[in-house]
């Protein structure tokens, strides 16, 4: 169990927060280039991400992303870029991530992933398989029946999951405060008789340790756990949006004071761990990170028969025929 951390870690969290956002940042120019499609900015989230992971095991731990986590989860290994940027792409590598990796792809629609967390921790409880399943989600995405189906049955079923909240403040343009009128969303952990807990999604190190107490409290069989990481979206929503007609200024302003890349930098630099050779440093690996996640992605083979590919383990008789139906279309056989 990771439940000390030292200053490598400390280092390698902050590295890996600059490289989400430079990876961020670029993905969002290159969409502006019309080299990509739609794409959600993880700016203002990293800390959440990256603290999170830093609690888990690679090698036995499942994460379930929504769409914006895996900017953040280098920890899983460069791959996860990798197949990101293929995903913002379209291609249909990108919604595959080879084992051994235990990262699901990003997911669109919203809360079904909280439900795969749930069978995916409950096939790790009946298999006696250590680990546990994470999964990330956003307040609004904790209005969809799904979540509450998910918790429902994980509070029953007392299965190794960890339900991530990242309350950004925002869903697209719907405040919290249109979002629920619970007391906040660690609150709905009542109803589902398991622990609900609320932590600032700024800081890494505080979203370590509770994220490090629920993965200890699901590996003793103990059940689930909701969190609730309070962050702040510091960006658009995503591409196809302008936050301009909606956030306060003055709460966007208080926002980027709190900024996690800056906090945490400072307390770096305090420990004495941090310079701005390291800064330098470590945005130029986060460059390079996306520079090779972007020439993998972009030189990949594109087929037209491919949007068949990965949808299941086994194509159904109708996918098969489908396929074929188009191959003879292309080939401009009747
Ligand atoms: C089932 C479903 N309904 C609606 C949408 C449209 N939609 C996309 S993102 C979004 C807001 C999600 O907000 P939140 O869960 O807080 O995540 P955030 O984008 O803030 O990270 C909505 C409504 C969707 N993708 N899926
Ligand atoms: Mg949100």
């Amino acid at each position: 169990m990771a439940s000390t951390l030292h200053n490598e870690d400390l280092v390698g969290m902050l590295c890996e927060m600059i490289k989400a956002r430079i990876a961020s940042d670029r993905l969002w120019s290159l969409q502006r280039q019309g080299r990509i499609g739609t794409i959600a900015p993880i700016n203002g989230q990293e800390a959440t991400v990256v603290g999170a992971s830093w609690a888990l095991d690679p090698d036995h731990d499942w994460v379930l992303p929504q769409y914006r986590e895996p900017m953040g989860l280098g920890r899983y290994g460069p791959e996860i870029l990798h197949r990101f940027a293929a995903w913002a792409i379209g291609h249909p590598q990108g919604g595959h991530i080879p084992e051994p990796l235990r990262v699901f792809p990003p997911q669109i629609s919203l809360a079904t992933q909280i439900l795969h967390a749930v069978g995916l921790a409950w096939a790790l409880k009946l298999r006696k398989e250590p680990g546990v399943a994470l999964t990330f989600f956003g307040d609004g995405s904790s209005s969809e029946g799904d979540f509450y189906e998910a918790g429902n049955l994980a509070g029953v079923l007392e299965v190794p999951v960890i339900f991530l909240c990242s309350n950004n403040q925002w869903a697209i343009s719907t405040p919290t405060s249109r979002q629920t009128a619970a007391a906040g969303f660690a609150a709905k952990a009542e109803a589902f008789g398991i622990p609900g807990v609320t932590v600032d999604g700024n800081d890494p190190l505080a979203v370590f340790e509770v994220v490090g107490a629920a993965r200890d409290r699901a590996l003793a069989g103990k059940g689930a756990t909701l969190i609730e990481a309070v962050n702040y979206r510091l960006g658009a929503h995503t591409t196809a949006d302008d936050p301009t007609r909606y956030v306060p200024a003055d709460a966007l302003a208080a926002a980027k004071e709190r900024d996690p890349l800056i906090v945490f930098r400072r307390q770096l630099e305090d420990r004495g761990i941090w310079d701005q050779a390291m800064q330098t440093g470590a945005e130029r690996a986060g460059e390079r990170a996306i520079d090779d996640a972007w020439a993998w992605a972009s030189n990949l083979p594109l087929h037209q028969t491919d949007l068949f590919d990965h949808v299941f383990a086994t194509p159904t008789l109708r996918q098969q025929q489908q396929r074929n139906g188009l191959i003879e279309y292309l080939q401009g056989t009747p």
